[in-house]
């Protein structure tokens, strides 16, 4: 994705998942909102400087192929990270195992409390090792893998979501179902 329309996606990110309301955007229960209104906010901010051929681009994901927005018919939103409003997804069946990248300092607590949604209102998990990588390097330079027994957890009744292909989330994962690194 260019500079230009990362600023766009940016810019999506606290409209869709954190202060619609400050934008006069009203998200109903899944985190829609209209495109139509969506769209009128991003002209009053920008002005001329993106078409909806933009919008559509960053919609359909960036370059390393991560996709954080949806449009169905005529509404937007975001498909994960939101911190507020609640969004409501179906449960699903998770696979055996699920990752999450963190850091070492992160650890300590973690191996006490399990994973806990921090600015989110979900803990984010992928069934993709290398990614889970990516993300904790966003934050340090050594990151830590950490594998989630996640079919064992669904069986002791924790919820998990799928909004995307690799991404999984729960409220919380608690550490008995949590395989720390050495
Ligand atoms: C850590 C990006 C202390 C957790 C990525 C993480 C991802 C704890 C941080 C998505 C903890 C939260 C999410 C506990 C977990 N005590 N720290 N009990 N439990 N943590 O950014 O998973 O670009 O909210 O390990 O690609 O890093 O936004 O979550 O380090 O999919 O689309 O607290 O963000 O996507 O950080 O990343 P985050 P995350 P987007």
């Amino acid at each position: 994705m260019s500079k230009n329309l990362k600023s766009l996606s940016k810019f999506l990110a606290v409209l869709l998942r954190h202060q619609p309301e400050q934008f006069g955007i009203e998200l109903d229960a899944q985190g829609f909102a209209s495109i139509d209104a969506v769209w009128d906010v991003i002209v009053e901010k920008y002005g001329a400087r993106f078409d909806k051929a933009d919008l559509i681009k960053v919609v359909d994901g960036d370059r390393d192929g991560k996709k954080r927005y949806e449009i169905v018919g005529q509404q937007i939103r975001a498909m994960y990270g939101h911190s507020e409003p609640e969004i409501i997804y179906e449960s699903i069946e998770p696979p055996e195992l699920l990752y999450h990248g963190t850091n070492a300092k992160a650890m300590k607590v973690i191996r006490q409390t399990g994973l806990q949604a921090q600015g989110r209102q979900y803990v984010h998990m992928t069934i993709n090792r290398d990614t889970a990588k990516i993300v904790a390097r966003r934050k340090t330079h050594q990151p830590v893998l950490l594998v989630v027994r996640a079919r064992e957890a669904a069986k002791a009744g924790i919820v998990f979501h799928q909004p995307e292909t690799e991404l999984y989330l729960a409220r919380t994962i608690p550490p008995e179902f949590i395989d720390f690194p050495e």
